[in-house]
């Protein structure tokens, strides 16, 4: 059995090595023997004490119902809502915290767009341009709008090792071009997409941007005005919060201009028998008991990621990440998806000729090592590819070299095993296509 070395020895200069601590989740064995690493954290993260607590004082202390009740835990619950509202708004960069609305999560976000936003201004023949590494969750919203519409969805391309073909850009903006949806980092290819200056030449033919920021947002420094985004989404479960959380930015300008997108309690300002008029941002978009806990969790998340430095934290990833490239690359056969090490964000996917993607999380989960296997909700781009699944290993604060050094050394003992019978192995890295 290969020994996993203490997670806290040579953990990142970059971070406190006590950090680990704070995570209760990580401090576990799995099928009895094998300490727990955790490396799917593109699906979803953990959540250190501080967040777990947070969430246990509000239902211990301060739980009511935010912005109805006169009384004291509403008062309490509101204010801790609205204070997680403005940390989130600091954390993006956005001007005004009326244009930060709590969703569920990025697909809430993004969904809401397309209905309020994309029902009242793509028409038909209009055209709405994505990408082809886009999330389900960043495709199928403009797919619906497309047909609900009878707009045209057009895509920018991609190079085979993952990068987008910007070129492109120049022929597929027009004047009826009503909106660019680009995710800022593929959940798949780790490729991180120069979102600013998309967004620049999409206004100059007066188009709309909207970013997925699922994977960027946890990971590196973002501000919604330098990036020109009109719309940002994204997740809080994939940055240390619970589920059920999310953000919608939008510009107030836009969002003002939008009908509402769930009717019910909160979002209105007068209800008639027959009408109603809609109240103010962000309520305006917030129809019905929202996630509170969740929310002020989200704050506390916030704060946690404050603290460590988002700088500090991409670079520990970026460091990983090369260290896992390199070590993989190794792997005689291995061929990993997307841009090199230097231009990729912290999270690897990878096939192997034997065995399928999925056999290998699993003999992977044997040895304690989590990861994800499937299309990763990107169909359209493993189409692309030309593959139908593959496996992805994605790293946060938390992880070490350590853990990395353990996936490369069960891999290569699953490639040993999977290896046809009566073929030598190769000296030298695997070939990348
Ligand atoms: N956009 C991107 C780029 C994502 O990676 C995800 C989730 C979403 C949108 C949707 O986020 P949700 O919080 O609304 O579900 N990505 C993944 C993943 O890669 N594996 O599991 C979920």
């Amino acid at each position: 059995m290969i020994e996993l070395k203490s997670p806290r020895e040579d953990f990142s200069k970059l971070l406190p090595a006590a950090l680990r601590d704070d995570f209760p989740i990580l401090q576990q064995v799995v099928h009895d023997e094998h300490p727990l690493v955790f490396l799917d954290n593109a699906a979803s993260t953990q959540r250190p004490r501080q967040v777990i607590e947070v969430l246990r004082r509000v239902y211990e202390r301060d739980y009511a119902n935010v912005h109805r009740g006169i009384h004291t835990l509403s008062e309490r619950s509101t204010e801790q809502y609205e204070d997680a509202r403005e940390k989130a708004r600091e954390f993006i960069g956005a001007e005004k915290a009326l244009e930060v609305i709590f969703t569920s999560g990025s697909t809430a976000g993004i969904n809401l767009v397309a209905r309020s936003w994309g029902d009242a201004n793509v028409h038909a023949g209009d055209e709405i341009i994505v990408t082809t590494m886009e999330h389900h969750s960043n495709l199928v919203p403009w797919q619906q709008l497309a047909e609900r519409s009878g707009a045209v969805l057009k895509h920018i391309p991609i190079t085979d090792d993952g990068q987008l073909v910007l070129e492109s850009l120049d022929s597929l903006l027009t004047e009826r071009t009503k909106l660019v949806a680009v995710a800022s980092v593929s959940n798949v290819l780790g490729t991180i997409n120069p979102v600013a200056d998309i967004a620049r030449r999409a206004h100059a033919v007066g188009a709309v941007v909207l970013v997925d920021a699922a994977q960027s947002v946890p990971h590196y420094p973002t501000n919604v005005r330098e990036l020109g985004a009109d719309f940002l989404a994204f997740s809080g479960h994939k940055m240390l919060a619970p589920t059920g959380i999310g953000v919608l930015y939008g510009r107030e300008q836009l969002l003002d201009a939008m009908p509402p997108f769930l009717g019910g309690g909160s979002m209105i300002n007068r209800v008639w028998l027959d009408r109603f008029t809609p109240a103010e941002l962000p309520a305006k978009f917030e129809a019905g008991t929202p996630p509170i806990a969740p929310a002020i969790a989200l704050g506390a998340a916030i704060d946690y990621l404050n603290r460590i430095g988002l700088v500090n934290i991409s670079r520990h990833e970026h460091e990983l990440c090369r260290y896992a490239y390199a070590r993989l690359r190794e792997i005689e056969g291995l061929r990993i998806l997307g841009p090199g090490p230097d231009e990729r964000a912290g999270l690897l996917s990878f096939t192997l000729p034997e065995p399928h993607a999925h056999d290998i999380a699993q003999l992977l989960d044997e040895r304690g090592i989590a990861v994800r296997a499937g299309h990763h909700c990107t169909w359209p781009l493993h189409d692309r590819l030309g593959i139908s699944a593959s496996t992805r290993a994605s790293f946060y604060l938390y992880n070490t070299p350590a853990e990395v050094d353990l996936l490369a050394e069960v891999l290569a003992e699953i490639r040993e095993r999977f290896r046809p019978k009566g073929r030598k192995r190769a000296a030298g890295p695997g070939k990348r296509p």
